[in-house]
């Protein structure tokens, strides 16, 4: 936490938690709770006779044409609509206090995005107004398990003509893989703020891979939150069974039943669930005579 005394006016930054102490009595405090987001606040300087209005004004880019929802301690007071350039301004009058507002977008794919919160303590009569907000990109994957050359595609919806990145965070399931790994690819937004980005099974390792996307919007160049996190797996490819449609006694699957087989056959001979099963030709437990006599039925040469 920082505290920053300046003049009279003294407020707190918490950097990890927006988190602004408002002290009535000011003019105006203006503070920066992250690389973009602004929170200004004016305050009367003396209280009025009338009760004034407290009022809060959001501003920031969320998804063209999304839906934009704003719950006031998890009470929802205002859905609005972001206009085509993903632009949204929301005013509420409220009643002073401290609350924690939290904001979200829908897409118009009504995919939802991930929220961003602010927790404030508003002063009787102050406007204040949360500024350059850059909520993070919607985010879906279209499969939750792909396996050797199959593709998974991580997509979802920004600001229009975005940079787009995708971080992919994987922890894998072989040996030496317990530390996430961490990969990030540029995607580019179309007009319409949709992203998409590919990934195949067969570049990246088996195990569990979560994604997750940051969009930087052309104009100004501020980066957004980042999204939800999706996740989706990778497991490994089915081997070619060889001795699929092999007929009995063709112990080695390779086509033919000959000598070869009679010699796996008499090294498994007298053998109880022998460790190469396709030796009991007839799956009864035991390596015998039974089986000598179908191999012969079966014989090539
Ligand atoms: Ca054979
Ligand atoms: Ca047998």
């Amino acid at each position: 936490m920082n505290s920053v005394r300046r003049g009279k006016l003294r407020y707190f930054l918490y950097w990890s938690i927006p988190l602004i102490v408002l002290v009535a009595g000011y003019s105006v405090v203006v503070a920066q709770v992250s690389r973009q987001v602004t929170v200004t606040a004016t305050v009367p300087e003396k209280p009025p006779l009338e009760e004034p209005d407290t009022t809060i004004i959001f501003q920031g880019i969320a998804y063209p044409a999304s839906t934009i929802v704003i719950e006031q301690d998890s009470v929802p007071v205002s859905i609005i609509a972001a206009t085509a350039q993903a632009v949204f301004n929301v005013s509420l009058i409220v009643d002073p206090g401290s609350y924690t507002f939290t904001i979200y977008g829908t897409d118009i794919d009504g995919i939802e995005g991930r929220v961003s919160n602010f927790t404030l303590l508003l002063s009787e009569g102050s406007t204040t107004t949360i500024s350059g907000i850059f909520l993070g990109p919607t985010i879906t994957t279209d499969r939750t398990s792909i396996t050797s050359g199959e593709t998974v595609t991580l997509s979802g919806t920004t600001a229009p003509n975005s940079e787009v990145n995708v971080t992919l965070t994987s922890s894998g399931i072989a040996a030496a893989a317990s530390i996430p790994k961490i990969a990030v690819v540029i995607a580019s937004a179309d007009n319409n703020g949709r992203w998409l980005q590919l990934f195949n099974a067969d570049d990246l390792e088996v195990g569990t891979h979560s994604g997750k996307a940051q969009a930087i919007e052309p104009i100004a160049l501020a980066v957004s939150e980042f999204s939800k996190t999706v996740t989706f797996d990778v497991t490994a490819g089915e081997e070619p069974d060889e001795c699929a449609g092999a007929v009995p006694g063709d112990i080695n699957c390779d086509g033919f039943v000959n000598l070869v087989d009679f010699s796996i056959l008499l090294f498994y001979w007298n053998t109880a669930d022998p460790s190469n099963p396709r030796a009991d030709i007839n799956s009864d437990g035991i390596v015998d005579i039974t089986d000598f006599s179908i191999m012969l039925f079966y014989w090539t040469g």
